[in-house]
């Protein structure tokens, strides 16, 4: 461990060390200057230097220190010694734990063979490849997390076969994007990387022309020069018709596209449909304010799309992730200044050992006969559909999964359809659950882990995320109890295994993440922190990484697996068009998860500083509703779907469209007796739906855009 020299802090020798780190409360990324007196962290500070978020850490990372010192953290191993699920546990040592996951993988794998061992996980914490690398090194190919069809990755994957990368927002040059085009995002708040919040404060500050599609006013909406008030679910029909708008009025980057990409005869005659006017119809939003924004946007240079999660929690996922990412294309808006720009890439990706799959073994992945760019052999970062898996748990088909090591995951929280969640893991052989608390999932494990916090873990954070102009140290100061960073774990696991891969430590994984650079981890730790500059029109040099080398407006990847080449509309397959009978009985518009700046999913409920400022799940309903039902403000409410019902308390807010409702996700009460911990009162989950149809290409399922009617809870 490395003490950073930092000029500006006097009082640096005499309270202790400082240490530079990376926050990883969210996905992290900001830089923080860590005090450590007696070896205990007494302060932490963010970093001034570091130009990602200059001095600023958001309420989560204050709140770092509390998670650090948090009583109810898990410190030790545990055996569960009664029933699964009565929450009776017996402490053990690591040797002990280790040893029962090694020889009940040993035996699962002589009965029914690796593919029978699934390894989940959560969302991009610190461990995520490492998670992969070890079910890869092990031999199975059914890894799985709930964002991989749900979040993110469809944008990586739009980006891929679009453009050859994912593309990100230029706020790290000299040029400002001057125009953004925020969509089913809430960046002022949340987002992949936590620090780009302040980027796109600043940026904001400096007069970007906003444009904000979402269903809810929300702090990102109230600063939009135009809001566009979308029904949850009909993002598809919003992108097409302001393509429409920019091809019929010839607005469209001429050289840009005739030079660079292909496809674009298609996509326009794809669209001629896709009037305004057609689209006020499905989307609410009305026709002149889409010409206004199509216009805004192709006008206005550069510009650039801040793009959120909100377009990938429904069936047609995919395809509306493609529309929206053709518009920074066809308008020449990519990796220029200011606009979307493509990777630098300083440093390696820890890498996931895909290889050590046999394509047999890459064909059995549950999901990789449909999904094609989720599970398939060939899709960029395959992972396992998570319907397909947790039936082959109930049903033993296509083939038994018979255990499930799961690293970060609180899976009654976050997966849909929570309550088949819950039958899902009890009817297996074995679980294993590594967690910093013991949440309602963990308490139906076998063995339960104790993870670290941030504080307590090595690793190189590259940032912006995919994009990696900058190298960020961040580093163990601490030991909490006998907990460990789940990386040294998964080693540990391969090693006791005897696998032929993923057994090298992890400083040397980080050296040789690093070597691009020809800096070492220890090297990293002294100077804190690396950054290239911003280099554009990179595709002038080598192309676009496409099958063509050009922007693929036309999809020949898609075309390839059997997909449609081009974006389309599809209604979701609950709402007031698709089903217009269950809209009788339930006649509201459900959407999920839209977050708070003061939870991170189900974490940090357990966290007095948060909790204090948000002490229950909220539902936002437009006043004019809530008169209508009698319903007052901070008043506890049913909300109910045909999959059942939660109770989350009223937030009257004007900036909620009439007819639709939003509830927060990822709600338990630490302080509620176990094993339940109130897993069943107000997770968002119990409504939401992992029944087909699936995205065609990701398997995508339901937690946004599905139907609901709420009511006053009796006395
Ligand atoms: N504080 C905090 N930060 C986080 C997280 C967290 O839990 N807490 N989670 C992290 C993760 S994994 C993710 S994926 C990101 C997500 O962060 P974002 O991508 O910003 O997504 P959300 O906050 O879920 O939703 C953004 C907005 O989408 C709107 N919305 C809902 N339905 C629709 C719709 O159908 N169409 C459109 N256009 N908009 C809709 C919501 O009203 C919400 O304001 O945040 C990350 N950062
Ligand atoms: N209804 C609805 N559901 C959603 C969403 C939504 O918007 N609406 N969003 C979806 C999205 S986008 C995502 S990405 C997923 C997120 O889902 P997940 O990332 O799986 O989130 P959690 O279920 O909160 O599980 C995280 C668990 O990991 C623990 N943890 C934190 N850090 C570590 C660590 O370093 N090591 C280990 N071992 N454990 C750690 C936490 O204490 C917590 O219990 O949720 C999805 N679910
Ligand atoms: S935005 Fe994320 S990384 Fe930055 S301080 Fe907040 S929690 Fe930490
Ligand atoms: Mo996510």
């Amino acid at each position: 461990m490395s003490p950073i020299s930092y000029p500006k802090n006097p009082n640096s020798s005499k309270n202790g060390k400082i240490y530079r780190s990376a926050c990883r409360m969210c996905h992290g990324g900001c830089s923080a200057l860590v005090h450590v007196n007696n070896s205990k962290v007494v302060k932490i500070k963010g970093d001034p230097e570091f130009p990602l978020n200059r001095g600023k850490l958001c309420v989560k990372g204050m709140a770092s220190i509390d998670q650090l010192y948090n009583p109810n953290r898990l410190k030790h191993p545990l055996k569960r010694v009664g029933q699964r699920g009565e929450g009776k546990w017996k402490q053990i040592s690591w040797d002990e734990a280790l040893d029962a996951i090694v020889n009940k993988i040993q035996e699962i794998k002589e009965e029914f063979g690796v593919e029978s061992i699934a390894i989940g996980q959560g969302t991009g914490r610190h461990h995520y490849r490492h998670v992969v690398r070890f079910a890869h090194a092990l031999g199975t190919p059914n890894w799985c997390e709930p964002g991989a069809a749900q979040c993110f990755h469809p944008r990586i994957n739009a980006g891929g076969i679009t453009y050859g990368d994912l593309p990100i927002c230029d706020y790290y040059g000299d040029v400002n994007p001057a125009c953004l085009l925020v969509w089913g995002h809430n960046p002022l708040v949340t987002g992949p990387d936590g620090e780009t919040q302040f980027k796109v404060r600043d940026c904001i500050k400096r007069g970007t022309k906003l444009i904000v599609v979402d269903p809810r006013e929300t702090e990102t909406a109230k600063k939009a020069d135009i809001w566009l008030q979308i029904r949850p679910g009909t993002d598809d029909a919003l992108a097409l018709s302001m393509i429409h708008v920019i091809t019929q009025e010839g607005i469209y980057d001429r050289d840009f596209v005739n030079e660079w990409t292909v496809g674009f005869d298609q996509l326009a005659e794809r669209v001629r449909s896709c009037t305004p006017e057609w689209a006020e119809k499905i989307t609410w939003i009305p026709a002149d304010k889409i010409k206004e924004s199509a216009r805004l946007f192709a006008n206005t240079r550069p510009a650039s799309v801040e793009w959120g999660v909100a377009i990938e929690h429904t069936p047609n996922c995919f395809q509306t992730v493609r529309a929206v990412a053709l518009l920074p294309g066809i308008t020449g808006n990519i990796d220029i200044p200011g606009g979307w720009i493509l990777g630098m890439r300083v440093i390696d990706d820890i890498p996931i050992l895909l290889d050590n799959l046999t394509d047999e073994m890459k064909e059995k992945r549950l999901g990789a006969d449909r999904y094609k760019l989720l599970s398939g052999r060939n899709a960029p970062f395959p992972s396992a559909h998570i319907p397909t898996l947790m039936k082959a748990i109930r049903t033993g088909k296509p083939y038994p999964v018979k255990a499930f090591l799961n690293f970060g995951n609180n899976t009654l929280a976050t997966y849909a359809n929570a309550k088949q969640a819950y039958e899902t893991l009890l009817r297996l052989d074995f679980l294993s659950v590594m967690d910093l608390y013991m949440t309602p999932t963990a308490e139906l494990a076998d063995i339960v882990l104790p993870a670290a916090s941030w504080l307590e873990v090595d690793e190189v954070v590259g940032l912006p995320f995919r994009s990696y102009n900058f190298a960020l140290i961040q580093q163990k100061v601490i030991q909490i109890g006998e907990c460990r960073q789940d990386e040294e774990v998964l080693i540990d696991l391969a090693r006791r295994l005897n696998l032929a891969v993923g057994i090298e430590s992890l400083e040397d994984l980080y050296n040789t993440q690093l070597k691009k650079l020809g800096i070492t981890f220890d090297e990293l730790k002294e100077k804190g922190f690396l950054s290239v500059p911003m280099r554009y029109r990179k595709f002038e040099e080598r192309g676009f990484n496409t099958p063509s080398g050009k922007v693929e407006l036309y999809s020949s990847i898609m075309e390839k697996y059997g997909y449609d080449p081009l974006p389309y509309y599809q209604e979701p397959p609950e709402s007031p068009l698709s089903t217009p009978e269950l809209a009788q009985d339930y006649p509201l518009i459900l959407t999920t998860g839209g977050r708070t700046p003061y939870y991170f999913h189900s974490e940090y409920r357990q966290i007095p500083s948060l909790r204090e400022k948000h002490p229950a799940p909220l539902v936002e309903i437009n006043p004019r509703t809530a008169d209508e039902l009698d319903i007052r403000d901070g008043e506890w409410v049913w909300i109910q779907t045909v999959r059942g019902r939660i109770k989350q308390r009223a937030r009257l807010a004007k900036g909620i469209h009439p007819r639709v409702v939003h509830i927060e996700h990822g709600w338990w009460f630490p302080e509620e007796p176990g094993p339940e911990h109130g897993i069943w009162n107000s997770n968002a989950n119990i409504l939401t739906n992992n029944a087909p149809p699936y995205d065609p290409a990701m398997g995508t399922y339901q937690l946004r855009a599905l139907l609901c009617k709420i009511y006053k809870v009796d006395g």
